[in-house]
């Protein structure tokens, strides 16, 4: 059984807790349902990068912000797999690929991108995509594909979607996430904090997750990478205690779920991003590049993990001298 939650005050009660109670309970719900000792490693790759016609105030590949990001061609499936195989060679299990897409529109790059979900399954990874909004025949031929899982961020609560991005609405993410799921593609979404919301609306945003029937799979909490040109670029950055807070949140509301710790711990040290895992998180982005920003390198994870003692979902982590 998961929780059941109605109401914003509900999980503001469960967000405000002292930490030392948020991190106990969480940490009992992250044990009941969860190795505690296992963190699944991630790549991502962006296989369309820049152009889009949307107006994320966050993201550095809209086309209506001068980021420094041009709209670059599509890669091909056989450069996507190639740096599959070599996500897979350094331990990852779960192979992600971006298209900087409002939405999927059929025609040959979808069908080059349905070659590389069939590609990356053959290599024996998850494949996950992220390509904007689908409709129920496109995510019915991702789910014929073999792909594992789609991402679609919610990204904050109803209420301040608008002030974010002007280009859709919030129900139309909702009704994506719903092709997905009656596809049966496991759905990842969650969001991104820092980006001038409420305490309220981070917890108006779990609530709407955690009260999808059936719960996420997987909610990766990211914080917002600020980047010059965008609305946000000026944003301060997070507390490392308010993403530690956020995580244990979500881990209790969805304590069945993949927790991802995602983009943003370029800023955190080693000891946050532990509390992070300590508060229930048990996934992150592996590699040294999200989709067109920096994260942590290779050596540097595996030494972080190895350090705390964690396994990944290849197993125990090696690391030479
Ligand atoms: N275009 C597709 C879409 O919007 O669904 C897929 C790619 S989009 C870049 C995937 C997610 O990355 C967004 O929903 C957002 O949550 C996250 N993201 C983008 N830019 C970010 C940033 N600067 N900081 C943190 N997260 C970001
Ligand atoms: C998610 O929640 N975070 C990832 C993935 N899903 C697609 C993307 C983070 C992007 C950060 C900004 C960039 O690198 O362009
Ligand atoms: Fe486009 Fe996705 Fe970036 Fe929005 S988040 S501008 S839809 S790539």
């Amino acid at each position: 059984m998961t929780t059941s939650v109605h109401t914003v005050r509900q999980v503001r009660d469960i967000h405000d807790l002292p930490l030392p109670d948020l991190m106990f309970q969480a940490q009992s719900v992250h044990r009941a349902h969860h190795d505690p000792g296992e963190v699944q490693l991630c790549t991502l790759l962006s296989v369309k990068t820049g152009g889009c016609p949307e107006d994320c105030a966050y993201c550095p590949q809209s086309s209506k912000y001068d980021t420094g990001v041009d709209a670059a061609r599509m890669l091909k499936a056989d450069e996507v797999l190639d740096a599959a195989a070599r996500a897979k060679a350094a331990g990852a299990t779960r192979f992600c690929m971006g298209a900087a897409w409002r939405e999927v529109k059929d025609g040959p790059a979808f069908d080059e991108v349905l070659g590389m979900v069939r590609g990356v399954r053959q290599l024996g990874l998850e494949a996950c995509c992220t390509l904007g909004m689908v409709n129920e025949s496109q995510a019915r031929r991702l789910a014929d594909a073999g792909l594992t899982a789609y991402n679609h961020n919610i990204d904050t609560s109803k209420s301040f979607y608008g002030q974010i991005i002007s280009t859709r609405t919030y129900e139309d993410r909702l009704l994506t996430l719903a092709h997905v799921r009656r596809a049966g593609i496991t759905v990842c979404s969650g969001g991104i904090i820092g980006m001038g919301e409420s305490i309220d609306d981070r917890c108006a945003m779990l609530m709407t997750l955690a009260n999808l029937s059936p719960q996420p799979e997987s909610v990766p909490i990211n914080a917002l990478v600020a980047t010059p040109g965008t609305p946000l670029a000026d944003r301060k950055p997070v507390d490392p205690l308010e993403f530690v807070r956020m995580i244990a949140t979500a881990r209790i509301l969805m304590p069945k779920a993949k927790v991802r710790l995602s983009a943003g711990r370029l800023d955190l040290s080693r000891e946050a991003q532990l509390l992070c895992f300590l508060a229930g998180a048990n996934s992150i982005f592996y590699g040294e590049k999200l989709l067109t920003t920096g994260n942590p390198d290779v050596q540097t994870d595996l030494a972080l993990l190895r350090d705390a003692g964690f396994s990944t979902t290849m197993g125990t982590v090696e690391l030479g001298e």
